[in-house]
């Protein structure tokens, strides 16, 4: 296939930025067709890139636009599940953002689907293995540099959110992101959660639990603490550090100047999450348009969407219970081993 045609289902914050890496930034695709539900958002973002593009009158026309090869879903994550199905149906490949969909019976339904059609359409919008720091962390446990992984300690913290936001959505809009790419990372499989609450900040609202203790168990007994702290109030921040029998691993800073100044040394930190993994975005996002060119897809699949989505239902029921609980799965269909 020469140039990629990509046909975009929600245009917000997440939809604008791919659309302006493929118009801008990469190479191999092009943007033919937008939808959002707010269609002044999708003409304004298509006389912003100065795109060669029409605004479609529905999701389903766009996906099924024999002039789109490929569809990104980046609309809410409630939306997710029907578009991807859709898009399967037709035979399209599709980038989902995360979630790929926001419960466990959904991705299950998207996984038996991909399965059925027998060719790899899905990819799901987990970055951060695309990310250098978390490539080297990878890199250092797999060589043997720290010995046998034992314990993972990470942070995902957020300055604020909004008042839409409640205590589920750390599990399911936040602590997603680590649930694929711990995994990813130890290659080894969570088997229980437990979810502890701290004393709450103030500052959070009466319907969010702010921050949560997230207490992962793997199959080969590693545990690995993740804090979610979404009021932090200070900047974004995402944190990892591997420890292992002969020493430690943990991602970088993010790289800002150290700043010395009327008696004192100053770094600034990100203030929201868009450029904190930028450069891995635009390597995700290549990465597709690569593999559908060439027509074998390489990055997270929809299996790797299960499995987080399977893991955050055990969250949420610890939530709730308090207690240790068990993260079920279903047995992995050949088509995913690979
Ligand atoms: P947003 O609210 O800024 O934008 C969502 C857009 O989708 C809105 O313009 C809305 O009108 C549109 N929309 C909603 N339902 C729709 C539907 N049924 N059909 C068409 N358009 C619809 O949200 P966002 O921050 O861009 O997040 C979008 C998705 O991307 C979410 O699933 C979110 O979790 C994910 N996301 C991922 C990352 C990441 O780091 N990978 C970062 C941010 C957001
Ligand atoms: C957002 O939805 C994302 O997916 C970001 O990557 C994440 O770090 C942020 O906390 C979420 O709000």
């Amino acid at each position: 296939m020469s140039t990629v045609r990509i046909g975009v289902i929600g245009i917000g914050m997440i939809g604008e930025e791919h659309i302006r890496r493929c118009s801008q930034v990469l190479s191999g695709a092009e943007i033919v067709a937008l939808f959002d539900l707010n269609t002044d958002r999708a003409n304004d973002v298509i006389a912003k890139y100065s795109l060669d593009a029409h605004v479609a009158e529905s999701a389903e026309s766009l996906i099924h636009d024999p002039a789109v090869d490929a569809v990104f879903v980046t609309s809410w994550g409630g939306t997710h599940a029907a578009y991807v199905l859709e898009a399967i149906a037709a035979g399209k490949y599709v980038f989902c953002e995360k979630p790929l969909a926001t419960t466990v019976s959904d991705c299950e339904r998207i996984v038996a689907a991909e399965v059925d059609g027998g060719r790899r359409l899905v990819q799901v919008g987990f970055m951060r293995p695309y990310d250098s720091g978390y490539r080297d962390l990878k890199a250092r446990i797999d060589d043997g540099t720290i010995g046998e992984v034992l314990m993972v300690h990470a942070a995902h913290r957020n300055p604020s959110v909004g008042d839409t936001y409640t205590t589920d959505m750390a599990i399911t809009d936040t602590l997603i992101h680590e649930l694929d790419v711990l995994r990813w990372l130890l290659n080894d499989e969570f088997v229980s959660v437990q979810v502890l609450f701290p004393r709450g900040t103030s500052v959070a609202h009466a319907k969010l639990k702010d921050p949560q203790l997230v207490i992962l168990h793997t199959k080969r007994g590693v545990i690995a603490d993740i804090e979610v702290f979404v009021n932090c109030q200070y900047g974004y921040e995402i944190r990892c550090a591997v420890v292992g029998e002969k020493g430690e691993v943990a991602l970088p800073e993010f790289p800002a100047p150290v700043v010395r100044h009327g008696g004192a040394i100053s770094q600034t930190v990100l203030m929201d999450w868009k450029k904190r993994f930028i450069a891995a975005y635009d390597t995700e996002i290549q990465d597709f348009i690569n593999g559908v060119s060439d027509g074998k897809l390489r990055g997270p699949d929809a299996w790797a969407g299960y499995l987080a989505a399977a893991t955050a239902d055990a969250c949420l029921r610890a939530q709730i219970s308090g207690e240790i609980e068990p993260v079920s799965i279903i047995s992995r269909p050949d088509f995913y081993k690979h």
